[in-house]
């Protein structure tokens, strides 16, 4: 396996001009905001799927005529655009196979553990890139067919980073944004990477590239000079955020942080609702009206450290530290690509914890760990985030983290406390939780045993702090800050003799 461009390399196929009805804003995602599901006589009906980055772009699609190509998340389906809510729907088809091969091997198998730390080994497959190329190339010219002239096209996301380079070549006159919503690695770490070299060309297709850390835009800068050769430069937009700029011939390509936030108001205005207040008392009745909630919501993911809670509350129950009558700790696991192999594995290895933890502290009637692995309707889960006394969020590794953001957008009323990982983007902006180094098992249940016994007062101050960073800061600034930077209107000032 080499550096070579030969994989990388693609000859566009087909027309790639613009229809008369083309988008003026196009969003590229690996998943369209809809979910096709197949009713039983066979017949596929669209549900929407709303998540954050819908709700932020909606009102900047419905504006400017916008367009959303992805995949349906079903294979083999997808004909041709659907107009409707607001945007149209450009699905892009994928067949099994390539669905195996770009999204679970390639991107889930590949880029996902070794953008994490590789907390799992990375497998390398030639065949898995093969198809990534493929299918990459195939968003880039169906995002080609639906833009007009012109057009703002925002590409989100590993299982895409050859479309902004492949995009430029069909149609040089897009502006076209990339943003990573995973960390972008260490630069030792992505050497490892078979194809390091057409990732990074990839990219660099794109005017302005965005990571939620300064660290992996630095990260970034440092691969395009080491590994392509080009110059890059340090520079600063408008007066909060450092920037870089990378000259690509002729072009210059901005790089920067824009972290990633949530629709705060309209999670705040949800919880302060008396359906919500009642769905959250009814459910600490159901948990036998505990002393403290402790509560875990993440995918199923081994970036997630739902392993590292779990140790901690074993121990500390055992060292008397908590009391399984006093302390119930809930986790909700949302089931996450289970038909790779490590995903698997790694549910088996909760699912025993948990069951020791309980044989060993629950008693009938009062498990000390309720485990949930199923997906649980968005209103139930905002009253659990009432609910909960203590927010367990201690990923090994992750981009920024919205669950623990989420939390504290739910918490109107300054209650509760969170626990969180150092080594979550959410870390850098949420300074008055109970941060933690996961590695640390001893630091960690620190943490929680300061979380559940903390001084009211002094809580109460930490999440009045954090809920104001969070109700600022949100979704729609994240996107505004973007999309202005792309579009020109916040300017990058270079700063003179920084180059590195
Ligand atoms: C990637 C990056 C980055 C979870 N369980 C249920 C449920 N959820 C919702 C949460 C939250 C979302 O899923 C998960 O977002 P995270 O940010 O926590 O994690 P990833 O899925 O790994 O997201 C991450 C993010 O992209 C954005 O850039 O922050 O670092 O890894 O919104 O509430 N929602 C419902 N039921 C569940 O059971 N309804």
């Amino acid at each position: 396996m080499t550096d070579s461009a030969a994989s990388g390399d693609f000859a566009p196929s087909g027309e790639a001009a613009p229809s008369s009805d083309a988008a003026d804003f196009v969003v590229v995602a690996n998943r369209l905001p809809v979910d096709v599901v197949r009713d039983a006589d066979g017949t596929l009906t669209w549900k929407q799927s709303p998540g954050g980055l819908v709700t932020a772009l909606k009102p900047i699609l419905a504006a400017r005529q916008g367009a959303w190509v992805g995949w349906p998340g079903a294979p083999d389906v997808g004909d041709g655009p659907v107009v409707g809510d607001g945007m149209t729907l450009v699905p892009v088809q994928l067949s099994q196979q390539e669905v195996n091969e770009h999204y679970e091997g390639f991107s889930n198998g590949s880029l996902w553990p070794l953008y994490h730390d590789v907390i799992v080994k990375p497998e390398y497959h030639r065949e898995w890139w093969n198809t990534y190329v493929d299918v990459n190339r195939r968003f880039a010219e169906a995002t080609a067919s639906v833009a007009a002239e012109g057009a703002t096209v925002w590409v989100q996301d590993y299982q895409l980073q050859l479309v902004p380079r492949m995009l430029r070549m069909l149609r040089p006159d897009l502006r076209i944004g990339f943003f990573l919503h995973i960390p972008f690695p260490p630069v030792e770490l992505f050497m490892q990477m078979p194809w390091r070299t057409e990732i990074i060309e990839g990219i660099l297709g794109a005017d302005l590239v965005g990571f939620h850390l300064a660290g992996g835009a630095q990260n970034f800068l440092y691969l395009a000079k080491r590994l392509c050769g080009y110059n890059t430069s340090r520079g600063q937009v408008g007066v909060r955020s450092r920037f870089g700029v990378v000259s690509v011939g002729f072009r210059s390509v901005r790089v920067g942080a824009f972290p990633i936030s949530i629709d705060s108001a309209e999670l705040d205005r949800t919880a302060r609702t008396a359906e919500t207040k009642a769905r959250a008392k009814r459910l600490r009745r159901e948990l036998g009206d505990p002393a403290k909630v402790m509560l875990g919501v993440d995918r199923l993911d081994y970036t997630k450290g739902i392993d590292v809670r779990l140790r901690a509350i074993g121990e500390l129950y055992a060292e008397g530290r908590l009391d399984p009558a006093e302390h119930v700790f809930v986790q909700l696991a949302t089931p996450s690509r289970e038909r790779v192999e490590s995903y698997r594995t790694m549910r088996d290895d909760i699912e025993r914890q948990v069951g020791r933890i309980n044989g060993e502290y629950g008693r009938v009637g009062h498990p000390a760990v309720h485990y949930i692995h199923r997906p649980v309707p968005r209103d139930e889960l905002l009253a659990f985030f009432s609910a909960a006394d203590v927010m367990l969020v201690t990923p090994l590794r992750d981009g920024m983290n919205l669950v623990a953001k989420e939390y504290l957008a739910c918490r109107p009323d300054g209650g509760g406390a969170l626990v969180l990982s150092e080594f979550t983007g959410a870390a850098a902006e949420l300074k008055q939780a109970y941060q933690c180094n996961p590695h640390d098992l001893d630091g960690v249940k620190n943490a929680i045993d300061d979380a559940v016994h903390q001084d009211r007062e002094e809580g109460r101050k930490r999440i009045r702090a954090m809920r104001r960073q969070v109700l600022q800061y949100d979704v729609d600034l994240w996107a505004r800050s973007f999309l202005d930077t792309l579009s020109g209107h916040i300017d990058t000032v270079r700063d003179t003799g920084d180059g590195q």
